[in-house]
């Protein structure tokens, strides 16, 4: 920006035409477009008369980010009196003026100011401002946390964007810009918290936390807690213990030093995510105790300092029991008996970010024991950074769905979001997406799923669409782009879920990479539910899972009258239909076709979608800078070759058991299955 500004100074002295041709020529290219402002692009050449009535680092943050951006009149920043604004917490604010005339933001808090900032900004970025404003916000998570997936030494599991943006070699000396942009970044979606790494325990130390100090110091102005996954069995993998015991004296003791030491170093530090007892993590279980004997014990340490334990419900094992009922049959039976500082992470599925899950039955019933949603932002199982997958719908569709927990109309997010049960704590989790790629997020669209987070963890009654339309104002431009592209994004999970896994099948991913399709995979000696057949259960006579009453009965820990649909194949909603029952090919769907066909039907479908988005994308040329639509236009050229791929994989594949032709009218495969059969992936980026 300053360098255009410079420039455009410059050719007016010099008025050569020439030369300015010339400048011209190099504008452009210093404006080449890579992604990196994300969707922070206002022009910061602006002297806006931004007043405060009181000084502090985020105050001052927030009148930075007006002075350069806000184009209105003067603005007013006041701290007021909580007991004026009882209704606001912590972190609510109110705008309220003129655009003409004055704005004032007031909040009882200085972070309430900073994200009054950032809405007004916002609204002027995307082109909804009226003059009159009066808009009241506070939020409806009071934790609302990105989780990194990110390993010490630099690659991020299931990250798509290159490596960890940290740099623990180059800390505390080193200070990457990044870091900074990454917390503007965050704040200006109201993210509050990162858990930023795994900390191996042999580095749970001094070294690490004085390095963990330099971020924290960093995020402190914009409102932001560092937070950190953690190791179960710490204490023994220090060496210091021989056991990490829950109960044990010694245990607890250091934790309690732990917690001690770490808070010297960084007083606000937010407290633990915590993965026990899952997928091979040591937890509690292993010394024959349970996750309340674990939680408890940690989160007795870190009360003192007002830490938080995010205990994770992502346990399953390979026993006879379906997958998809574990984390209830584990969680449920301690409901109430948690401290008042420990708050279960649920993923918004039993079973683990499929394209399309029913929600958690852990939402609406554990009423007596906080529970927070966690959603995946990385795209694992809907197409790395190479798909155009909007989740705001995905986000959206978990948060509205009814538990039924107190009658109708107890949406998942009123069941975590304090409305429903007295929650004294109430959280919200997204697995991020970022990496060092020069665009954060690998595919530009990719932003937005960190944005439509950050967005709706703020507001849980926001739409995907609103949201998607407020990001690309800002992203991209404000013209005739937005609704087209809004439609494209609008559709895009949907078409994925068609050309992956329609009418409820799960988990049909190639072996590990999570990438390609692979349904018939068979590793000898795997362990079965990380097998494809385990979910889909194809044979001669039909295909799905039967959780319904007469199966594993997994419905039955779903509230009436949500079981009773759910159980009933002639009223459960069909895009959950081979989720809860396995169907017979030839059974009649509500459109009149045999399963089969309808589910032929859903495939070509999802690639029929992706070719539909490749031409509007085409057609949108004349709006978007040459960059990022070249990027964007190659990325879904690869997203129709996959969609083809795995349209062709399913199909050919469960035809071995249906023997069914695929209908006529539909495109016929390009692949023959035993070709599809032999790829193998290894080079996908992937842990
Ligand atoms: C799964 C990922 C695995 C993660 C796990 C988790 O495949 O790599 O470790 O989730 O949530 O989706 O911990």
């Amino acid at each position: 920006m300053v360098e255009n500004f410079t420039i455009l100074i410059a050719m007016c002295k010099l008025r050569n035409i020439w030369l300015s041709v010339f400048l011209l020529g190099y504008t452009v290219t210093l404006f080449a477009e890579d992604g990196s402002r994300l969707w922070l692009r206002a022009e910061t050449n602006v002297n806006a008369e931004v007043k405060a009535n009181k000084k502090s680092p985020t105050i001052d943050i927030a009148i930075e980010e007006l002075h350069t951006q806000w184009k209105g009149a003067p603005v007013q920043l006041n701290i007021v009196p909580a007991k004026k604004m009882p209704a606001l917490g912590n972190d609510g604010y109110a705008i309220t003026g003129n655009t003409l005339t004055g704005i004032s933001i007031s909040a009882p808090m200085e972070q309430g100011l900073l994200y009054g900032a950032y809405h007004l900004l916002r609204l002027q970025a995307a082109g909804n401002l009226s003059s009159a404003i009066d808009i009241t916000e506070s939020p409806s998570y009071a934790v609302r946390i990105i989780n990194h997936w990110d390993h010490i030494n630099g690659p991020v599991t299931r990250g798509y964007a290159g490596h960890s943006i940290w740099k623990w070699n180059e800390l505390p000396d080193t200070i990457s810009p990044r870091y900074k942009e990454y917390a503007r970044a965050n704040a200006s979606i109201g993210i509050n918290g990162i858990s930023l790494v795994s900390v191996p325990p042999q580095m749970f130390n001094a070294d690490f936390f004085k390095k963990l100090k330099a971020i924290a110091d960093i995020f402190r102005p914009y409102h932001i807690k560092v937070y950190l996954g953690i190791g179960f069995s710490s204490p023994m993998a220090v060496g210091d213990l021989k056991t990490a015991d829950p109960l044990n004296k010694d245990v607890r003791k250091w934790w309690r030093n732990k917690m001690n030491e770490l808070y010297s170093f960084i007083p606000d530090f937010g407290g633990f995510v915590i993965k026990a007892n899952s997928e091979g993590a040591s937890g509690p279980q292993d010394f024959g105790r349970t996750h309340l004997d674990g939680a408890n014990m940690i989160a007795d340490a870190i009360a003192p300092h007002n830490g938080i334990i995010m205990w994770r419900a992502f346990v399953y094992h390979p026993t006879e029991v379906d997958r998809a009922k574990q984390a209830y049959q584990e969680f449920m039976p301690f409901d109430g008996q948690f401290r008042s500082n420990v708050i279960i992470q649920v993923k918004n599925g039993p079973i683990d970010f499929q394209p399309r899950e029913p929600f958690s039955p852990l939402f609406g019933a554990m009423q007596k024991t906080p529970v927070m949603i966690e959603f995946q932002i990385t795209q694992e199982y809907l197409g790395f950074s190479n798909h155009l997958a909007y989740l705001g719908t995905t986000y959206e569709e978990c948060l509205k769905s009814d538990t039924y927990a107190r009658g109708a109309n107890s949406t998942v997010g009123k069941a975590t979001d304090g409305t429903l049960f007295n929650y004294k704590l109430t959280a919200i989790a997204g697995i991020g997406n970022v990496g060092e790629d020069i665009n954060w997020c690998g595919h530009h669209f990719a932003q937005a799923n960190w944005y439509v987070f950050g967005r709706m963890a703020w507001n849980n009654k926001l739409t995907a669409e609103d949201v998607a339309r407020e990001w690309l104002q800002q992203t991209f431009t404000n013209k005739e782009f937005v609704e087209p592209v809004l439609n494209i994004m609008l559709r895009s999970r949907e078409a994925i879920v068609d050309y992956m896994m329609p009418l409820g099948l799960h988990h049909l991913f190639a072996w590990d990479h999570h990438y390609g399709p692979e349904p018939w995979c068979d590793v000898p000696g795997a362990r079965h539910d990380w097998l494809p057949s385990y979910y889909h259960k194809a044979d001669k006579i039909g295909l799905g899972f039967n959780r319904s009453v007469s199966g594993s009965n997994a419905v039955e820990q779903y509230f009436q009258p949500l079981r009773d649909e759910y159980n009933n194949i002639e009223q459960c909603d069909e895009r959950y239909l081979l989720w809860f029952h396995h169907v017979s090919w030839i059974y009649k769907m509500k459109s009149g076709r045999t399963l089969w066909d309808e589910l032929c039907y859903h495939y070509d479908q999802g690639v029929k979608e992706v070719r539909d988005f490749q031409k509007i994308w085409d057609a949108m040329e004349p709006y978007v800078d040459t960059e990022r639509f070249a990027h964007i236009q190659s990325k879904l050229r690869i997203q129709a070759h996959d969609a083809v791929w795995w349209k062709d994989a399913c199909l050919l594949y469960f035809q071995t058991f249906s023997q069914k032709p695929i209908p006529y009218d539909i495109e016929r495969p390009i692949h023959n299955l035993d070709d599809l059969m032999k790829i193998k992936l290894d080079l996908l980026p992937h842990n």
